[in-house]
């Protein structure tokens, strides 16, 4: 069914997609063509995240190209549904989306992390269209998405506010207090996607800060927890739509991911948090990514 299953976790749905699998095809097309862009935005630059970014391609590809409800002619629409990436430094993949669904020209992709751009090192809502919130210093999504999901009920808004946290994130205390904000209300509204790809800034996550048993976390601080395959874009798929028939609690999805996919040097390899590429490397690099993509188109 979906083709584009990169490694195999095991499947953790026990049923099969209800998405069409020509819809999941061009998604993950769509997915590994903005890795290539991001991996020349940060090669041109000598400066960025490629690691981070390539971990979060399918799962942002999916919401702004399936799942969110937004018009980027239109990105202040009040009713829109809100996203909070939380894991700014990895910003690179969401300017890269943004630009192809249409909130600001893809050439100006190529100005990222220059003196002045409004694509900006770290994601400013001032400046880049699309962006809702500011985010660097790490932790603060959850408290911030519950505080806009509050606002969205009290409005008596529809709209959904997805949080994107990474996994080394998680060890910022004040992420548990924005957990216990979300249970607390019983925001349903809100649903937080964990890009938990195991390797933070200095090495795995397991040996900086362990975070298992991840799932029971959640899970004990009163959150629907969902677990899935984070580069399965038929997973993906589902979970965002299973997480929006949960009622009176928020929802977490944990996406198994891996940092720097699709690049076999760079997968799960915490040089390439903030690695800049040879000459070579890049070459190399662009080249599998090319690879990979036309597998697919077979
Ligand atoms: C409060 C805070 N502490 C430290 C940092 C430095 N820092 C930037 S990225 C990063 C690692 C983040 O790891 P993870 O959340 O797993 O991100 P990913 O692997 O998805 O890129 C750290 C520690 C920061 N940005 N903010």
């Amino acid at each position: 069914m979906n083709k584009c299953i990169a490694g195999s976790s095991g499947i953790l749905y026990p049923y099969g997609t209800r998405h069409n699998p020509e819809m999941i095809r061009d998604l993950c097309l769509r997915a590994q063509g903005y890795r290539a862009q991001v991996l020349r935005m940060v090669y041109e630059r000598k400066s960025g995240h490629i690691g981070g970014a390539f971990s979060i391609a399918e799962i942002l590809t999916a919401l702004y190209f399936h799942h969110l409800r937004l018009d980027a002619e239109n990105p202040n629409w009040g009713d829109r549904d809100r996203l909070v990436f939380s894991k700014g430094h990895a910003c690179a993949m969401l300017y890269a989306v943004l630009a192809h669904r249409g909130y600001f020209p893809v050439e100006e992709l190529s100005t990222f992390r220059a003196l002045n751009t409004r694509l900006q090192g770290h994601p400013e809502p001032e400046k880049t269209p699309g962006v809702e919130v500011a985010a660097g210093p790490l932790g603060h999504g959850v408290a911030i998405g519950a505080g806009m999901a509050l606002a969205a009920r009290l409005a008596g808004s529809r709209r959904n506010i997805y949080v994107v946290l990474g996994d080394g994130e998680l060890n910022s205390g004040v992420i548990w207090e924005g957990v216990m904000l979300g249970a607390k209300f019983g925001l349903d509204n809100l649903k937080v996607i964990v890009d938990y790809n195991g390797v933070q800034q200095t090495g795995s996550t397991r040996n900086v800060m362990p975070t298992e048993p991840i799932a029971d976390k959640w899970a004990a601080f009163n959150w629907h927890v969902i677990e899935i395959h984070g580069h399965n874009m038929a997973e993906i798929l589902d979970a965002l739509d299973r997480a929006d028939e949960i009622h009176g609690r928020p929802v977490v999805i944990i996406a198994r991911t891996s940092k720097g996919k699709g690049v076999s040097f760079m997968e799960d390899a915490s040089q390439w948090h903030g690695g800049i590429p040879s000459k070579e490397q890049f070459e190399i690099a662009l080249t599998e990514l090319q690879d990979g993509a036309k597998q697919w188109q077979a």
